[in-house]
């Protein structure tokens, strides 16, 4: 039997959801335009009054707003709310540039928290749980929203965070936690570090909710198979709120987006033009209930396509593919668009792991691409394939996803650094997108 959290919201008739949308929709418009310079000076600008948004018809005519606006307007520029009524900022890891910084209220913590305990129930998650929370904690959202959430639901939490393998595993045995919210990379390390240090019995997990980067089918399959359970995806951004924008049910087809509190758009990023649904383009999000930091048509840069095909869990929210790229992240090497997502169906169909790195380099104006990729210990031991021929079919297996020819080394295991957070897979030192 499906399980949900609020489930006359999550199940509510498409229509009367809709209806729901419009009317937060023109609140929303107004309480932005009253109270941001930014977005009142913008809509100005294209000729838009908050009057004439009657209705989630009319999104279209709102300009986009991006990274860059927000980085601009950092620290206070996008505040909606007096900052008195905030009482918590969370912020994104770039490394480049300034941060990006996200304002909640109480309200607004509580309704993030809503969602993740959505997740988790469409995980399987009951009061009856131990919830192992190994996301960062700190500024990064994903240790915060899941901890909320597992609270709402009842589970049992451990906020553990990331770092100290040995001291996940022992509270993961002792106090037999069953469900695991982590990075998809973090997860297969740990599954890895359980299977070398003989745990495996003694591990009680059922689902693991993993997020935050994006994860190939075919290292879902390797997670389930070596925890032993369900691994169930969940998608956010900072600048929304943070993990449980969307989440996955138990049909793992997609991921439902709470549609009550954010309307998704799916647009063609180099025109902006609204796309219909079932096309694959850039994914915006209206946030319809948040106060403090109300994003309006933001331009997330991750590409998936939308689909209101209804789901067998009962749930009627819209659901978004996993994200199949950025449309900043894809790499343009010798003139080919390469998404690193590519380079690891490949390596993981032919029995790799996902640990492995993409260098891009640029060498007298010729680009260059590199993978360094881990062997399993069982192909260290198997001297029947030699390295070089373990490298020439990875080559050929990416020339023909790709097109193009990569340099492939295979390493032995455990070269690679690990993450504890989102793994770091591509160094490319080429630059090319620089200020
Ligand atoms: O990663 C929030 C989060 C925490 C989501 C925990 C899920 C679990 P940011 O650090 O702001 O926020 O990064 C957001 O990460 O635009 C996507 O490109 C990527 N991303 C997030 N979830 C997924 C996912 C958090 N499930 C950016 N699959 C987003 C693929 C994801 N990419």
């Amino acid at each position: 039997m499906e399980h949900y959290y609020q489930p006359e919201i999550e199940t509510m008739p498409v229509e009367q959801l809709k209806a729901l949308q419009s009317e937060r929709l023109v609140k929303q418009i107004k309480h932005v335009y009253d109270n941001v310079e930014f977005y009142r000076n913008r809509m100005d600008e294209a000729g838009i009054k908050p009057e004439d948004i009657h209705g989630i018809e009319d999104l279209h005519k709102l300009p986009f707003i991006t990274k860059d606006d927000l980085r601009d307007q950092y620290p206070y520029g996008l505040l909606a709310k007096p900052l008195s009524d905030c009482v918590r900022i969370q912020s994104t890891s770039g490394t480049t540039g300034r941060r990006v910084v996200s304002f909640y209220t109480q309200h607004d913590l509580d309704l993030w928290e809503d969602c993740c305990a959505r997740a988790i129930c469409a995980a399987g998650g009951t009061k009856d749980d131990v919830c192992h929370i190994s996301y960062g904690y700190g500024l990064f959202t994903g240790g915060p929203g899941l901890n909320g959430g597992s609270h709402k639901v009842g589970c049992l939490t451990l906020p553990m965070s990331s770092g100290n393998t040995d001291r996940q595993l022992q509270f993961m045995t002792d106090l037999g936690s069953t469900i695991i919210c982590c990075t998809p990379s973090y997860a297969a390390y740990l599954a890895e570090s359980i299977h070398e240090r003989g745990l495996s019995d003694q591990i009680k997990l059922k689902a693991g909710i993993f997020g935050a980067e994006a994860w190939t089918e075919e290292m879902r399959h390797d997670i389930e198979q070596s925890l032993g359970i369900k691994a169930y995806d969940i998608y956010g951004l900072t600048e929304i709120s943070g993990p449980g924008v969307s989440f996955e049910c138990s049909e793992q087809k997609g991921m439902h987006i709470n549609e009550d509190h954010f309307i998704a758009e799916i647009i063609n990023p180099q025109t902006g033009e609204v796309l219909p649904e079932g096309e694959k383009g850039e994914l915006v999000f209206t946030c319809l209930t948040k106060e403090a930091f109300p994003l309006i048509r933001y331009r997330t840069r991750d590409i998936c396509i939308l689909t209101r095909k209804p789901c067998s869990c009962g749930r009627t929210h819209i659901r978004m593919t996993k994200p199949l790229g950025r449309s900043d992240d894809m790499m343009v090497v010798k003139g080919v668009n390469v998404f690193p997502s590519q380079i690891e169906t490949v390596l993981l169909n032919m029995g790799y792991p996902a640990n492995y790195e993409i260098i891009v380099d640029r060498v007298k104006n010729n680009d260059t691409i590199e993978v360094n990729a881990e062997m399993t210990a069982e192909m260290m031991e198997d001297t029947s394939v030699s390295v070089a021929q373990r490298e020439k079919s990875i080559v050929t297996g990416l020339k023909s996803m790709l097109g193009i020819k990569v340099d492939v080394h295979v390493v032995p295991p455990k070269t690679i650094p690990r993450s504890e957070g989102k793994a770091v897979r591509i160094i490319d030192k080429r630059n090319l997108y620089q200020g």
